[in-house]
């Protein structure tokens, strides 16, 4: 696809309004990139948001992706000017579905499920809508002081889209309903503790901590990652015997799929030519 710029010349590439890409050794750091407004998402960004993930799944300088926030902020949430009141003022069911639609295809539907691995870099404010696509991406990591909240309340909706959800397979009810309820914020340790992210991290190592565990998964093996991901999420709301038989399939689904052939690899290594130990391979992403 191609768009007229700013300044009047033809990209074919469909971020650079409200949305950064930058590539970094197999990294892409996609940046909601609204800071004057706290990086809210409004229909723009949604829209390119869907433009942008769709282009990445297809691009080979991409093998993992980290989402961020320009600025001092990882969002705000929905705009409440661009989302709710000017959305309403149209009085339009069509525009409010269609702006909708575009917040879930790339918030949950499309990143939860992308191929590739995800993860969220929380570098600062987090609130209502924004914790779709931080739940939505594989891992998060977050500055220790970052400042999450779920304001819906404060402003008189209760939490809306699937912000609800995305808590309940996160965290545990007494914390969801805690901060549901009351809307009072948490800053980035709190959200470690309660497992809404693997780790709060200095603002001065976040960047390089989550560079580490990117550089490591770009590193690995893309269909065998694919399908240990997708494996887990969708087993998740299956009976064990599903469960069971699904992940069977996947794994032999796997074996055609990886041209790599990563499975024998790995057999050979350990049994014949005794060079390589699973369970003793450090987290080295230099190797
Ligand atoms: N929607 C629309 N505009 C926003 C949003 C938002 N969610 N958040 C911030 N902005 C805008 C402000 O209106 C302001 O715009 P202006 O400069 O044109 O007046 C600009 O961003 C800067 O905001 P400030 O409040 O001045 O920035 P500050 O750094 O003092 O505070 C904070 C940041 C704490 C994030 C504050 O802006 C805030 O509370 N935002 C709302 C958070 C929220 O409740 N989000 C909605 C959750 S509900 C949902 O997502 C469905
Ligand atoms: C929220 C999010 C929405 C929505 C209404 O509470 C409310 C957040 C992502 O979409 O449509």
């Amino acid at each position: 696809m191609s768009t007229v710029a700013g300044n009047g010349r033809v990209r074919t590439e469909p971020w650079g309004d409200t949305v950064l890409v930058e590539f970094d050794e197999g990294i892409a750091w996609v940046t909601l990139n609204r800071p004057d407004k706290r990086n809210a998402m409004n229909p723009a960004l949604n829209d390119e948001m869907v433009r942008v993930l769709d282009h990445l799944e297809g691009d080979d300088r991409c093998r993992v992706l980290v989402l961020t926030g320009a600025g001092e902020s990882f969002s705000a949430g929905m705009d409440l000017k661009e989302y709710f009141r000017e959305v309403d003022a149209t009085g339009s069911t069509a525009v409010q579905i269609r702006v909708r639609r575009a917040s879930a295809e790339w918030q949950w539907k499309r990143l939860a499920n992308w191929s590739k691995p995800t993860i969220a870099m929380v570098n600062g404010w987090c609130f209502g809508g924004a914790f779709t696509p931080l739940v939505a991406c594989d891992l998060a990591f977050a500055d220790e002081a970052a400042q999450f909240g779920l304001s819906e309340v404060n402003w008189g909706i209760p939490p809306g889209g699937v912000v609800s959800r995305a808590l309940a397979a996160t965290v545990p009810q007494r914390d969801a309903l805690f901060h549901i309820m009351t809307g009072e914020p948490f800053d980035g340790r709190r959200a470690a503790q309660m497992r809404l992210v693997n780790e709060a991290l200095p603002a001065a190592r976040l960047r390089e901590r989550t560079r580490e565990v990117a550089l490591k998964l770009a590193s690995m093996n893309q269909v065998i990652l694919h399908a240990a991901k997708t494996g887990y999420k969708i087993a998740q709301e299956m009976p064990w015997e599903q469960a069971e038989d699904y992940l069977y399939a996947k794994l032999d689904q796997s074996q055609f799929a990886d041209k790599a052939g990563a499975r024998a690899k790995g057999l050979t290594q350990f049994l014949d030519d005794k060079t390589y130990r699973p369970g003793l391979s450090a987290f080295d992403p230099e190797k």
